[in-house]
């Protein structure tokens, strides 16, 4: 594998807006949201604390001091935001399910009211003719996990299998796809290593082996989901951040060559090879995980496809020296499209990777309302520029199927509260009022356009 470097020739954004004709036939736009950022109603119907409402309890953990206790009231609201979803045009839904809704102590007892949420959730999305594309784990651990060691535990893998064969259970092939895990590098390393993301620990130690355990859980979740849905798609969602170099120097290339092992490589490899890059491993010294025989095989499950999150790149430079000319959103996250067609190419040729969604796109940026609307010029651009660059991996050959926008509507945006807003859709949390911005036209504009002839 060769360390990422930029492809020479710059994305080119089309000189006309784009059209579904701009992309393969049976192409699936979508929107993403994920439970704990918008359902609230933490404590009804049977559901339990999950890591995250003990987190938000925690003085200073969330920058601006909230909860997801109310969040966008999607659990009482799920019918409008529905509606919202289907007014957009998209094809496709990508939600996830809140553990501790269905399984409040997570093993054992079901709670009947959880299942019953998410059902008349993914019946709704279905009598709008939207698809629904489900991820089973978007952080939000039940507590009761978190106090036997969470992640750390080996035993919360077999949870998790548990869990997901619930769910499946239910729901069917109803449910078109069904991503394990979102983003488990958020769930290991940013939360148990950086401290920054419940449970809030800093011990690399437990963050590898937290980071182990999801993959486990996601290899055994599979098998399960297998054989109870086996027309359903399943795979994971994994979050990318190719690595550049800043200049061509060795240190600058072997410094990004680590940051894309630690960051990319250790979750992607196990994943579709078998195996943690030797490289990292060797640096990770004493820390590393325990692997069980067969640990690997479980992990390797065959997958129907493969989620891809991007929202930046990683610059890297042994100097600090910063990358020129450089834009950023306001979570201080470089705009760089041009990552998002060499991560596709990347993926497509180099690991033996499954067909690909990109499960996650979007950004932040400090959203004023204006009347009746919100003027988000800047995320209309990025939004524009990253499905350009997403149309320039399929064009160049890539199997990539779809497109789903983060977010829906503004959301809990985990440590940063309620300060972040990335939808397309404006949430007024004073009165939960819903105001389409102005980059929800234009993906409207787009979803809505003439799908090409299959
Ligand atoms: O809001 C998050 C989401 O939960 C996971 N991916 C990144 C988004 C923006 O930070």
């Amino acid at each position: 594998m060769t360390t990422i470097q930029g492809t020479p020739h710059a994305t080119q954004p089309a000189s006309r807006p784009l059209t579904r004709a701009d992309f393969p036939a049976g192409f699936q736009f979508g929107v993403a949201t994920s439970s704990f950022q918008i359902e609230g109603a933490t404590h009804e119907d049977g559901r339990k604390d999950s890591i995250w409402d003990t987190f938000c309890r925690e003085p200073g953990r969330i920058s601006d001091g909230t909860s997801g206790e109310v969040a966008c009231d999607h659990y009482h609201r799920w019918p409008q935001d529905l509606d919202l979803v289907h007014s957009l045009g998209v094809d496709a839904y990508r939600f996830s399910l809140a553990w501790p809704r269905i399984q409040p102590d997570g093993r054992g007892a079901v709670n009947p009211a959880g299942l019953d949420f998410y059902e008349r959730l993914v019946d709704g999305m279905l009598s709008r003719g939207l698809r629904p594309y489900a991820t089973l784990y978007h952080w939000d651990l039940p507590q009761a996990l978190q106090d036997v060691g969470g992640w750390d535990n080996r035993d919360t893998a077999h949870r998790f299998a548990e869990y997901a064969h619930i769910v499946a259970a239910r729901l069917g092939e109803r449910v078109v796809s069904y991503a394990t895990l979102n983003e488990p590098w958020c769930s290991s390393i940013l939360s148990y290593q950086l401290g920054q993301h419940a449970p809030g620990l800093q011990d690399r130690r437990a963050a590898l082996s937290a980071a182990h355990h999801l993959l486990l859980g996601h290899g055994e979740a599979v098998r399960a989901l297998r054989s109870v849905v086996p027309g359903a798609e399943l795979g994971i969602v994994l979050n990318f951040s190719p690595t550049y170099p800043a200049t061509g120097s060795p240190e600058d290339r072997a410094a990004a060559r680590r940051e894309d092992g630690e960051f990319n490589r250790w979750f992607l490899e196990p994943l579709l090879l078998g195996q943690y890059p030797a490289d990292i491993w060797q640096s990770y010294g004493t820390d590393v995980p325990d692997i069980h025989p067969g640990d690997l095989e479980t992990i390797r499950q065959p997958l129907d496809f493969l989620g891809v999150n991007y929202y930046t790149r990683g610059f890297v430079s042994a100097s600090g020296q910063k990358p020129a000319g450089a834009s950023y959103t306001q979570m201080g996250w470089e705009v760089f499209p041009q990552g998002l067609t060499d991560l596709l190419l990347r993926l497509s040729r180099d690991y033996p990777a499954p067909p690909m969604f990109v499960t996650e796109n979007g950004a932040a940026y400090p959203d004023t309302l204006s009347g009746e609307t919100v003027h988000d010029t800047e995320r209309v651009q990025y939004f524009a520029a990253h499905l350009e660059a997403v149309r320039q991996a399929s064009l160049q050959g890539v199997d990539v199927r779809g497109y789903f926008a983060w977010s829906l509507m503004d959301n809990f945006e985990w440590a940063y509260g309620y300060s972040r807003r990335f939808g397309l859709v404006y949430v007024d949390y004073a009165d939960q009022t819903r105001v389409l911005k102005d980059s929800g036209r234009w993906y409207q504009a787009l979803a809505s356009s003439e799908a090409p002839n299959p």
